[in-house]
């Protein structure tokens, strides 16, 4: 094998590498999450927490003018003729293009089942029947990771659509990891409306936003692209809420064989910013698993901790109930026991208790009597009206004490445990795994680029 043909190989296992490990990634941490039996979702669940399945793809959102080369550019990037695109052809509604195991068309509803949290936009907008779905079975660059949102041309004057077209494209700027504006260098390059709307996106998201000149091929000499861009930059800094300048426009085309051009295309940049977006969102998903395996344990601590808490908790409770119930109904008890055995002779006592205790017994019952005569008679009465209360006191002090807080079984804590071991041996053997396998593409990306 030459040099090149080597350098060209790797570069290929390197560029294989690159989809299969991030696409392994994504795919395995979703169904660590999904996993009917032991996904992190059912377990949160269980425990009252409520976590969010990783994204499998990351969003792109198209915009600009009629006619800019939005659809041609998801055609090429897609390799196949998926949007229609033409002059006169204009995209009416917002298309997601995504890729999928089956060529297929889906309309509005059908694509708001597939895209659940868009269902606001709905609500908020009423866009749901100029909403549609392109499947595609491709897998070229990398567009099985990619959702593409091809928007409506933006023109100005009375162009009037049934829904609200700027709220749109706001609430979705929130919602997408990526906006690109396209600036073709024909009239429609300073639209009002691409303006005031890349204003209001770049308020909450400018992070997101990246311009292009789009069909820079078709912008004549390299001083009349010069001069557009200069137009366009000029337009853009003129915005109070854009007012950043040193904005970054590569000149972009879609590759035409048929009709070379000498222009510099930097088409690529995109892609590269694709990517970029890709492996930052692989490894957010990464430590967004490795910080909800530690919620996950850290609740399973402070339940079982709390679970102790509790079992000490009720068990002191138990013992002031019996304490303070028994102590409640033996008093009046014992002082109505003392006068009955004053009552009787201590030969019949002996005869039924025994010697010893009938000695006692008498003494108790004699040293009550000889207390009792003591008092006058208002006072017994008040003595007893006492002794009535005090036990009476007792016995809902023990009721207080009586409800005590459920606690866990020790199959449930048993449950917790193995929930916790499993967490932290299965889970984090696969995320050190998943580490591995990102950190092993990166370095292969960078050794080959
Ligand atoms: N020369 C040239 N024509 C392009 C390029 N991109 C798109 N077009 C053409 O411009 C017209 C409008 O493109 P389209 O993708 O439908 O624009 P959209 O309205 O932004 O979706 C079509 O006829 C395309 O073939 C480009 O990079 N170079
Ligand atoms: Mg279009």
């Amino acid at each position: 094998m030459s040099g090149r043909t080597k350098q060209r190989a790797a570069g290929n296992s390197a560029e294989y590498l690159g989809i299969s490990s991030n696409e392994k990634i994504l795919t395995e941490c979703y169904s660590l999450y999904t996993d009917r039996q032991n996904g992190l979702l059912k377990i949160a669940k269980a425990l009252g927490l409520r976590l969010l399945p990783p994204r499998k793809k990351i969003t792109v959102m198209l915009m600009g003018n009629h006619s800019a080369g939005k659809s041609a550019f998801i055609n090429w990037y897609v390799e196949e003729h998926i949007q229609k695109t033409g002059v006169a052809i204009e995209t009416q509604g917002f298309t997601f293009v995504t890729s999928g195991r089956k060529r297929e068309s889906l309309t509005g509803n059908a694509t708001l089942h597939l895209y659940p949290h868009f269902q606001s936009l709905q609500e908020i907008t009423g866009v749901a029947d100029y909403l549609s779905t392109e499947i595609s079975t491709s897998k070229q660059k990398r567009f099985s990771l990619v959702t593409f949102i091809d928007t409506p041309g933006l023109v100005d004057g009375d162009m009037k659509y049934e829904f609200d077209v700027e709220k749109t494209l706001v609430w979705l700027g929130d919602h997408v990891d990526l906006i690109f504006v396209f600036f073709d260098p024909m009239g429609q390059a300073l639209c009002k409306r691409t303006l005031n709307i890349v204003e209001k996106l770049n308020e909450k998201n400018g992070e997101k936003l990246r311009f292009y000149l789009s069909k820079a091929d078709e912008a004549g000499h390299e001083s009349d692209r010069q001069r557009v861009m200069m137009q366009i930059v000029q337009e853009l800094c003129k915005r109070p809420g854009l007012n950043k300048c040193g904005f970054d426009m590569p000149t972009i085309y879609i590759p035409n064989p048929n009709k070379p051009s000498r222009c510099v295309n930097q088409i690529e940049e995109i892609c590269k910013t694709i990517e970029k977006t890709i492996n930052l969102m692989v490894q957010n998903t990464l430590n967004q698993l490795e910080e909800d395996c530690q919620t996950i344990t850290e609740t399973v601590d402070r339940k079982l901790i709390d679970d102790r808490d509790q079992v000490i908790i009720n068990r002191k409770a138990r013992i002031r109930h019996f304490l303070f119930g028994s102590l409640g109904f033996l008093l009046p008890l014992s002082f109505l026991t003392a006068f009955i055995i004053s009552c009787l002779s201590r030969e019949s006592l002996a005869a039924v208790t025994g010697e010893n205790m009938a000695d006692n017994l008498h003494f108790w019952a004699s040293a009550v009597s000889v207390v009792w005569t003591w008092l006058s008679g208002e006072s017994q009465l008040w003595a007893m009206f006492l002794l009535v209360c005090f036990s009476t006191f007792l016995i809902l002090l023990s009721k207080i004490y009586k409800g005590t807080d459920p606690t866990l079984s020790k199959k449930e804590r048993k449950k917790l445990s193995e929930i916790q071991n499993y967490v932290e041996d299965v889970m984090k053997e696969r995320k050190v795994h998943l580490y591995e396998l990102y950190l092993r593409q990166c370095v292969s990306e960078y050794d080959f680029s």
